[in-house]
Protein backbone atom coordinates (compact mmCIF):
# COMPACT_ATOMS: atom_id res chain seq x y z
CA UNK A 1 0.00 0.00 0.00
CA UNK A 2 1.70 3.56 -0.66
CA UNK A 3 2.04 5.96 1.72
CA UNK A 4 -0.94 8.42 1.06
CA UNK A 5 -3.61 5.30 0.89
CA UNK A 6 -2.22 3.81 4.48
CA UNK A 7 -2.48 7.80 5.12
CA UNK A 8 -6.07 7.85 4.51
CA UNK A 9 -7.23 4.77 6.28
CA UNK A 10 -5.57 5.80 9.63
CA UNK A 11 -7.58 8.90 9.22
CA UNK A 12 -11.00 6.78 8.91
CA UNK A 13 -9.47 4.49 11.59
CA UNK A 14 -9.06 7.72 13.72
CA UNK A 15 -12.80 8.70 13.08
CA UNK A 16 -14.00 5.17 14.21
CA UNK A 17 -11.91 6.02 16.91
CA UNK A 18 -13.35 9.47 17.81
CA UNK A 19 -16.58 8.48 17.56
CA UNK A 20 -16.21 5.60 19.81
CA UNK A 21 -14.85 7.02 22.60
CA UNK A 22 -16.91 9.88 23.00
CA UNK A 23 -20.21 7.51 22.46
CA UNK A 24 -18.68 5.12 25.01
CA UNK A 25 -17.85 8.02 27.13
CA UNK A 26 -20.85 9.62 27.27
CA UNK A 27 -20.25 12.96 25.63
CA UNK A 28 -18.08 15.18 24.01
CA UNK A 29 -18.04 17.84 21.11
CA UNK A 30 -18.06 14.98 17.89
CA UNK A 31 -18.59 17.26 14.60
CA UNK A 32 -15.57 19.26 15.74
CA UNK A 33 -13.64 16.39 16.53
CA UNK A 34 -13.90 14.85 12.70
CA UNK A 35 -13.38 18.42 11.42
CA UNK A 36 -9.86 17.98 12.00
CA UNK A 37 -9.06 14.26 11.50
CA UNK A 38 -6.91 14.73 7.92
CA UNK A 39 -5.09 18.04 9.33
CA UNK A 40 -3.71 15.83 12.59
CA UNK A 41 -2.67 12.96 10.66
CA UNK A 42 -0.78 15.35 8.09
CA UNK A 43 0.75 16.64 10.78
CA UNK A 44 1.26 13.81 13.27
CA UNK A 45 2.39 11.17 10.81
CA UNK A 46 4.67 13.14 8.16
CA UNK A 47 5.86 16.70 9.46
CA UNK A 48 6.09 16.98 13.27
CA UNK A 49 9.62 15.96 14.46
CA UNK A 50 8.19 14.48 17.97
CA UNK A 51 7.58 10.79 19.32
CA UNK A 52 7.13 9.87 22.59
CA UNK A 53 10.74 9.64 23.45
CA UNK A 54 11.21 13.19 22.55
CA UNK A 55 8.16 15.15 24.33
CA UNK A 56 10.74 17.05 26.44
CA UNK A 57 13.21 17.65 24.17
CA UNK A 58 14.24 21.26 23.80
CA UNK A 59 14.46 20.91 20.08
CA UNK A 60 11.08 19.34 19.22
CA UNK A 61 8.23 20.42 16.87
CA UNK A 62 5.15 21.65 18.79
CA UNK A 63 1.60 21.40 18.08
CA UNK A 64 -1.15 23.04 20.06
CA UNK A 65 -4.54 22.16 19.42
CA UNK A 66 -6.07 25.55 20.39
CA UNK A 67 -10.35 24.43 19.95
CA UNK A 68 -9.36 22.54 22.62
CA UNK A 69 -13.32 20.62 22.76
CA UNK A 70 -11.88 18.83 19.68
CA UNK A 71 -9.19 17.19 21.95
CA UNK A 72 -10.41 13.07 21.40
CA UNK A 73 -9.22 13.58 17.69
CA UNK A 74 -5.75 14.54 19.64
CA UNK A 75 -6.00 11.87 21.99
CA UNK A 76 -6.70 9.32 19.08
CA UNK A 77 -3.52 10.20 17.01
CA UNK A 78 -1.56 10.32 20.38
CA UNK A 79 -2.85 6.85 21.48
CA UNK A 80 -2.03 5.43 18.32
CA UNK A 81 0.87 6.83 18.18
CA UNK A 82 2.03 5.86 21.91
CA UNK A 83 2.17 8.68 23.44
CA UNK A 84 0.60 6.91 26.05
CA UNK A 85 -1.39 3.33 26.42
CA UNK A 86 -4.38 2.69 24.21
CA UNK A 87 -6.25 1.63 26.92
CA UNK A 88 -6.54 5.45 28.65
CA UNK A 89 -8.89 5.81 25.99
CA UNK A 90 -11.47 3.60 27.69
CA UNK A 91 -11.48 5.80 30.62
CA UNK A 92 -12.66 9.34 28.75
CA UNK A 93 -15.59 10.40 30.13
CA UNK A 94 -14.81 8.21 33.66
CA UNK A 95 -13.69 9.91 36.79
CA UNK A 96 -10.15 9.85 37.40
CA UNK A 97 -9.07 9.58 33.78
CA UNK A 98 -6.44 11.89 32.47
CA UNK A 99 -8.07 12.13 29.14
CA UNK A 100 -10.75 15.54 30.26
CA UNK A 101 -13.38 16.87 27.89
CA UNK A 102 -10.58 19.84 27.25
CA UNK A 103 -6.78 18.56 27.01
CA UNK A 104 -4.72 19.04 30.23
CA UNK A 105 -0.91 19.35 29.47
CA UNK A 106 -0.10 18.21 32.98
CA UNK A 107 -1.46 15.13 32.84
CA UNK A 108 -1.35 13.81 29.10
CA UNK A 109 2.13 13.03 27.72
CA UNK A 110 2.25 14.57 24.20
CA UNK A 111 -0.09 17.55 25.12
CA UNK A 112 2.07 20.95 25.05
CA UNK A 113 -0.76 23.29 26.02
CA UNK A 114 -3.86 23.05 28.05
CA UNK A 115 -6.53 24.59 25.91
CA UNK A 116 -10.38 25.01 26.08
CA UNK A 117 -10.88 28.57 26.69
CA UNK A 118 -10.97 29.83 22.89
CA UNK A 119 -8.12 32.33 21.80
CA UNK A 120 -5.26 31.43 23.61
CA UNK A 121 -3.52 28.46 21.48
CA UNK A 122 -1.97 31.46 19.30
CA UNK A 123 -1.04 33.22 21.85
CA UNK A 124 0.31 30.61 23.66
CA UNK A 125 2.47 29.11 20.41
CA UNK A 126 3.42 32.84 19.40
CA UNK A 127 5.57 32.59 23.47
CA UNK A 128 6.63 29.60 22.50
CA UNK A 129 7.94 30.63 18.52
CA UNK A 130 9.63 33.78 20.15
CA UNK A 131 11.39 31.59 22.61
CA UNK A 132 12.55 29.36 19.99
CA UNK A 133 14.36 32.65 17.88
CA UNK A 134 16.06 33.59 21.45
CA UNK A 135 17.01 30.30 21.46
CA UNK A 136 18.31 30.02 18.29
CA UNK A 137 16.41 27.03 17.61
CA UNK A 138 15.23 25.67 14.80
CA UNK A 139 11.55 23.73 15.86
CA UNK A 140 8.59 24.49 14.55
CA UNK A 141 5.39 25.57 15.97
CA UNK A 142 1.56 24.60 14.71
CA UNK A 143 -1.46 25.94 15.89
CA UNK A 144 -4.85 24.65 15.19
CA UNK A 145 -7.85 26.87 15.99
CA UNK A 146 -11.53 26.95 15.07
CA UNK A 147 -12.97 29.80 12.74
CA UNK A 148 -15.22 30.91 15.30
CA UNK A 149 -12.54 30.91 17.69
CA UNK A 150 -11.16 34.06 15.39
CA UNK A 151 -13.88 36.21 17.06
CA UNK A 152 -11.89 36.18 20.00
CA UNK A 153 -9.66 39.66 20.51
CA UNK A 154 -6.41 37.63 21.99
CA UNK A 155 -5.88 35.81 18.46
CA UNK A 156 -5.33 39.14 16.75
CA UNK A 157 -3.17 40.47 19.67
CA UNK A 158 -0.92 37.23 18.57
CA UNK A 159 -1.02 37.89 15.33
CA UNK A 160 0.38 41.24 15.10
CA UNK A 161 2.75 40.42 17.89
CA UNK A 162 3.99 37.35 15.51
CA UNK A 163 4.73 39.34 12.31
CA UNK A 164 6.39 42.23 14.10
CA UNK A 165 8.86 39.64 15.37
CA UNK A 166 8.87 38.10 12.15
CA UNK A 167 7.98 34.50 13.42
CA UNK A 168 8.22 32.28 10.79
CA UNK A 169 8.61 29.17 12.56
CA UNK A 170 5.25 29.62 13.69
CA UNK A 171 2.30 28.35 11.19
CA UNK A 172 -1.60 28.19 12.35
CA UNK A 173 -4.10 25.76 10.97
CA UNK A 174 -7.47 27.60 10.82
CA UNK A 175 -10.21 24.71 10.70
CA UNK A 176 -12.83 26.95 8.49
CA UNK A 177 -16.03 24.95 8.49
CA UNK A 178 -18.23 27.95 8.81
CA UNK A 179 -19.80 26.72 11.75
CA UNK A 180 -19.17 27.78 15.49
CA UNK A 181 -21.19 26.50 18.63
CA UNK A 182 -24.96 27.78 17.86
CA UNK A 183 -24.84 28.43 13.88
CA UNK A 184 -23.19 29.85 11.64
CA UNK A 185 -20.27 32.25 11.78
CA UNK A 186 -22.07 34.08 9.45
CA UNK A 187 -25.42 34.25 11.11
CA UNK A 188 -23.54 35.50 14.09
CA UNK A 189 -20.39 37.49 13.78
CA UNK A 190 -18.79 36.91 9.74
CA UNK A 191 -15.30 36.91 9.68
CA UNK A 192 -14.87 36.66 6.08
CA UNK A 193 -12.73 37.81 4.22
CA UNK A 194 -10.70 35.78 6.03
CA UNK A 195 -7.27 35.42 3.95
CA UNK A 196 -7.70 39.32 3.58
CA UNK A 197 -7.73 40.33 7.10
CA UNK A 198 -4.54 37.58 8.10
CA UNK A 199 -2.82 38.80 5.26
CA UNK A 200 -3.64 42.85 6.32
CA UNK A 201 -1.99 41.74 9.46
CA UNK A 202 1.30 40.27 8.33
CA UNK A 203 1.06 36.23 7.22
CA UNK A 204 1.53 34.92 4.26
CA UNK A 205 -1.58 32.82 3.60
CA UNK A 206 -2.40 29.76 1.66
CA UNK A 207 -5.68 27.70 1.17
CA UNK A 208 -5.69 24.31 1.30
CA UNK A 209 -8.86 21.20 1.36
CA UNK A 210 -8.70 20.43 4.84
CA UNK A 211 -9.82 16.97 4.67
CA UNK A 212 -6.92 16.51 1.43
CA UNK A 213 -4.09 14.73 3.31
CA UNK A 214 -1.61 15.03 0.50
CA UNK A 215 -2.30 18.65 -0.17
CA UNK A 216 -1.80 19.44 3.79
CA UNK A 217 1.63 17.56 3.59
CA UNK A 218 2.38 19.37 0.29
CA UNK A 219 1.63 22.49 1.94
CA UNK A 220 3.81 21.98 5.11
CA UNK A 221 6.53 20.64 3.24
CA UNK A 222 7.06 24.17 1.66
CA UNK A 223 6.77 26.26 5.10
CA UNK A 224 8.05 28.75 6.02
CA UNK A 225 5.80 30.14 3.13
CA UNK A 226 7.61 33.29 2.88
CA UNK A 227 10.97 33.82 5.18
CA UNK A 228 10.19 36.41 7.82
CA UNK A 229 6.26 36.13 8.03
CA UNK A 230 4.14 33.92 9.88
CA UNK A 231 2.04 30.80 7.94
CA UNK A 232 -1.26 30.58 8.00
CA UNK A 233 -3.40 27.51 6.18
CA UNK A 234 -7.10 28.03 5.84
CA UNK A 235 -8.44 24.87 6.12
CA UNK A 236 -11.70 24.09 4.28
CA UNK A 237 -13.46 21.47 6.16
CA UNK A 238 -16.79 19.90 7.08
CA UNK A 239 -17.82 20.07 10.83
CA UNK A 240 -18.92 16.85 11.17
CA UNK A 241 -17.23 15.25 8.46
CA UNK A 242 -17.97 11.16 7.92
CA UNK A 243 -21.43 11.40 9.56
CA UNK A 244 -24.00 12.08 7.29
CA UNK A 245 -26.58 13.54 9.21
CA UNK A 246 -23.88 15.86 11.31
CA UNK A 247 -22.48 17.41 8.42
CA UNK A 248 -22.65 20.80 8.15
CA UNK A 249 -25.36 20.58 10.94
CA UNK A 250 -25.15 23.07 14.02
CA UNK A 251 -27.05 21.69 16.50
CA UNK A 252 -24.75 18.08 16.52
CA UNK A 253 -21.90 20.84 18.07
CA UNK A 254 -23.69 20.05 21.44
CA UNK A 255 -25.72 17.17 20.86
CA UNK A 256 -25.25 12.95 21.25
CA UNK A 257 -26.76 10.59 19.12
CA UNK A 258 -29.52 8.39 20.22
CA UNK A 259 -29.07 4.45 19.36
CA UNK A 260 -30.77 4.79 16.44
CA UNK A 261 -28.30 7.56 15.28
CA UNK A 262 -25.27 5.86 16.95
CA UNK A 263 -26.31 2.96 15.01
CA UNK A 264 -26.32 4.81 11.34
CA UNK A 265 -22.62 7.01 12.00
CA UNK A 266 -21.00 3.31 12.76
CA UNK A 267 -22.64 1.83 9.87
CA UNK A 268 -21.25 5.08 8.30
CA UNK A 269 -18.06 4.96 9.76
CA UNK A 270 -17.39 0.95 9.41
CA UNK A 271 -17.36 0.13 13.22
CA UNK A 272 -18.43 -2.92 13.67
CA UNK A 273 -21.35 -3.77 16.13
CA UNK A 274 -20.74 -4.71 19.23
C1 LIG B 1 -13.58 31.70 25.46
C2 LIG B 1 -14.62 30.67 25.13
N1 LIG B 1 -15.89 31.04 24.86
C3 LIG B 1 -16.83 30.11 24.58
C4 LIG B 1 -16.51 28.79 24.57
C5 LIG B 1 -17.59 27.74 24.29
N2 LIG B 1 -17.39 27.11 23.00
C6 LIG B 1 -16.87 25.88 22.89
S1 LIG B 1 -16.70 25.38 21.30
C7 LIG B 1 -17.35 26.82 20.72
C8 LIG B 1 -17.50 27.04 19.25
C9 LIG B 1 -16.22 27.31 18.59
O1 LIG B 1 -16.38 27.43 17.19
P1 LIG B 1 -15.12 27.20 16.29
O2 LIG B 1 -13.95 27.92 16.83
O3 LIG B 1 -15.52 27.54 14.90
O4 LIG B 1 -14.81 25.66 16.45
P2 LIG B 1 -15.58 24.40 15.81
O5 LIG B 1 -16.47 23.85 16.88
O6 LIG B 1 -16.29 24.83 14.59
O7 LIG B 1 -14.51 23.45 15.52
C10 LIG B 1 -17.69 27.67 21.78
C11 LIG B 1 -18.30 29.00 21.61
C12 LIG B 1 -15.17 28.43 24.86
N3 LIG B 1 -14.76 27.15 24.85
N4 LIG B 1 -14.24 29.38 25.12
MG1 LIG C 1 -15.88 26.39 13.25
Amino acid sequence: MDKMNHLINKAEAIRRSIFKIICEGGGGHIPASLSIVEILVALYYEILNVTPQTISDPGRDRFILSKGHACVSLYAVLADLGFFDKSELDTFGRSGTILGGHPDMLKIPGVEASTGALGHGLPFGTGIAMAGKMDNRDFKVFVVMGDGECQEGSVWEAAMFAAAHRLDNLCAIIDHNRLQAMDTLDNIVPISPLADKWRAFGWHIMEADGHNIKELIDLFSTLPFQTGKPSMIIANTIKGKGVSFMENEPIWHYRMPNGQEMRVAYNELGIEPQ
